[in-house]
């Protein structure tokens, strides 16, 4: 089976399934076919099967005119191909299934593996001999081996030996959705096999549209190697989001101590503080970590840390707006406030997460009047509210009795800004160095 898959591999005539196509999923498939494959992208969202159908993208990271040109019609082109369908039937001639489907969590901060059990069950209903499957999805060490393997080894009523009748593997994505710099092809991939062939067709087959592969000893090593990486940033914010606490206690510009230390040439890495952690990541993925290390009676402290700092960001947000409008001597309650930027970070029109919503539940809780302005996000609903961007000109600014920036477009015109505003809570530094009517207040 090896040696079949291997060469069906080198010469391009494995057909690959890529199973949930999101901004992981979706570049990742492009990638795939650009690289001469057959590619099937299997979705459960009808819309987005149509959409790509129609050579039409909704992931900023491919756009339509990338796309189309790989949806075609007529079976025999020869060049990489690229379809999407709802029906996991297709997976009964594709030589490969690569699962990108979400990883959220619960309420309760546990990891909700229904959308990883439910592409797995649905794979499993189709494996057949020389099939590789690999998993992308972040999720907690063992995930791969505990969850995945034995539904596979025993699918539809059969027996399948993992690593000779179908080979298992995991590879953390590392898209970051908006960067230009770093890619699909040119990031490295990191990857896991059950077995060691299970690790040499899946770095083989991905090593045929990336540039850098990473072999690592396990599945289980793979999947701690994405959790670092998140879990790296969280804590690293939290850390810094801790010092903007404590400089403010003494007085000092947290922005002006960071500059400065990212000025060490060595052993250190830049973080800056902000209203709070918002994406699908960052916040999240740690926890995976954490609720593992639970089952295994040990508790994340860091993890556990960054999340209680991460978390406080948006309450001290509203502090110093509180504190800002005592200044000038007026109450939370009744003041109008406007958000500059919800999304949760910026030039993207993502809001999962973002601290600025927080932001705007604390406020209204205290009396303030809130509206928001974003150029990404025309309309977005809150805790089941439709609200709209206001129109950003000088009477919204005028009318205002504190604006806040909480997402630093590169659209925001920050002179014009400071120059009509009356006062200025800047989570982000974005106001930086300028000068205008407004007083600025700083994180
Ligand atoms: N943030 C800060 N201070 C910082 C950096 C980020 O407050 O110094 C905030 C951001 O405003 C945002 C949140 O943290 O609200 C997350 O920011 P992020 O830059 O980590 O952005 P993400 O969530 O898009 O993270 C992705 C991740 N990519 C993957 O998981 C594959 C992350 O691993 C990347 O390192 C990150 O992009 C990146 O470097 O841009």
């Amino acid at each position: 089976m090896k040696g079949q898959l291997l060469t069906k591999i080198d010469n391009r005539t494995a057909k690959v399934a890529i199973i949930g196509l999101g901004y992981v999923g979706l570049p990742l498939a492009v990638a795939f076919a650009e690289n001469g494959f057959h590619v099937v992208g299997i979705d459960v969202d009808q819309s987005k099967v149509e959409a790509l159908n129609r050579g039409e993208s909704y992931v900023r990271d491919v756009p339509s005119a990338r796309l189309a040109p790989l949806v075609t019609v007529d079976k025999g082109v020869a060049a990489g191909t690229f379809r999407a369908t709802m029906d996991y039937g297709a997976l009964d001639d594709c030589d490969a299934a690569i699962v990108c489907v979400p990883t959220p969590l619960s309420k309760t901060k546990d990891p909700d593996m229904s959308y990883i059990l439910a592409a797995t069950d649905a794979i499993a209903q189709h494996l057949h001999s020389g099939m590789l499957v690999v998993l992308e999805s972040t999720t907690y060490p063992g995930t791969t081996e505990e969850l995945i393997l034995p539904r596979l080894q025993h699918a539809h009523g059969c027996t399948y030996e993992v690593g000779q009748d179908f080979f298992l593997a995991f590879s953390p994505e590392r898209i970051d959705p908006g960067r230009v710099d770093y890619t699909v092809e040119n990031t490295p991939k990191v990857i896991g096999g059950i077995t060691p062939d299970c690790l040499e067709i899946a770095s083989a087959l991905y090593g045929e549209a990336i540039e850098h592969i990473v072999p690592v000893s396990s599945t289980d090593a793979a999947e701690m190697v994405k959790l670092l990486e998140n879990t790296f940033r969280a804590v690293n914010i939290a850390l810094v989001n801790e010092v903007a606490i404590m400089c403010d206690k003494l007085g000092l510009n947290v922005w002006e101590v960071v500059e400065a230390a990212a000025t060490k040439p060595y052993g250190f890495m830049k973080f800056t503080p902000g209203p709070g952690v918002g994406g699908h990541c960052i916040p999240l993925d740690p926890y995976y970590l954490a609720w593992k290390l639970k089952t295994l009676n040990y508790n994340a402290r860091f993890i556990q840390l960054a999340g209680e700092i991460n978390t406080f960001m948006p309450y001290y947000v509203v502090e110093k707006v509180g504190n800002a409008l005592n200044e000038v001597r007026k109450a939370v309650r009744g003041s109008r406030v406007l958000l500059l930027g919800v999304t949760y970070k910026p030039n993207i029109s993502d809001l999962r997460e973002s601290p600025a919503l927080d932001i705007i539940r604390l406020l209204e809780e205290r009396g303030a009047i809130v509206s928001y302005h974003d150029p990404f996000v025309p309309h977005l609903k809150l805790d089941g509210e439709m609200r709209s961007s206001v129109m950003l000109d000088e009477g919204t600014l005028a009318a205002a009795d504190c604006v806040v920036v909480t997402t630093d477009h590169d659209a925001y015109d920050w002179p014009w800004i400071l120059g009509r505003a009356e006062l200025v809570v800047d989570t982000r530094n974005a106001t930086d160095g300028l000068r205008g009517q407004a007083r600025v207040v700083r994180l």
